[in-house]
């Protein structure tokens, strides 16, 4: 079951988050300013001994003072045109946070549209690459929720979700 939630990530209460990180895992903008603000000092402290994180990969730390157990903090790709591949890089964020989700033993898992922001990923063109990953996944998850923060991203997601 895909859901589609317009609102802030952080507030949500599941085994797991992603985070839309930068290489560093140490915070920054976005969706991971929220949600180092919103876990806590002890987040940022946690990752230093993880030791960044490549673009594509993901790593996991515990969701400190969000309501959500884990948080998976994927790098997404910088996007340069896409012909550096970003779509693959996309797609191996969703695919690696699935299957590092499903070793912990997450049911309940948001992702917000990596790479849609300050990394200027096409929006519809990234909605697609998650929605076909998490159709993937879907039948090995009790919630899988594509956590939108405006009204187009939440557009984007039910049209291709009705399709
Ligand atoms: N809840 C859900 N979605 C959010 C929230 C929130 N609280 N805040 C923003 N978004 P971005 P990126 C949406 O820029 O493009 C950071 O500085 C936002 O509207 O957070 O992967 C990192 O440290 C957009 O749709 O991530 C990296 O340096 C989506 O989250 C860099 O930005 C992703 O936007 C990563 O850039």
């Amino acid at each position: 079951m895909i859901e589609v939630i317009r609102g802030d990530i952080t507030q949500l209460r599941l085994d797991a988050l992603v985070n839309a990180a930068n290489e560093s895992l140490l915070g920054g903008g976005g969706v991971d300013g929220a949600i180092h603000r919103a876990a806590g000092p002890e987040l940022k402290a946690y990752n230093r001994r993880l030791g960044g994180c490549p673009t594509g990969e993901v790593r996991i730390s515990p969701g400190f003072k969000l309501p959500a157990r884990w948080i998976i903090h994927t790098v997404g790709p910088v996007w340069h045109g896409g012909d550096r591949g970003e779509p693959a890089l996309l797609e191996s964020c969703y695919r690696n946070s699935f299957a590092l989700a499903l070793e912990y033993q997450v049911r309940t898992i948001a992702f917000p549209g990596i790479s849609t922001g300050v990394y200027a990923f096409p929006k519809d063109q990234a909605a697609t690459i998650a929605v076909s990953v998490m159709r993937d996944y879907e039948d090995r998850f009790e919630r899988i929720i594509a956590c939108c923060f405006s009204e187009e991203d939440e557009r984007i997601y039910l049209n291709l979700l009705r399709s």
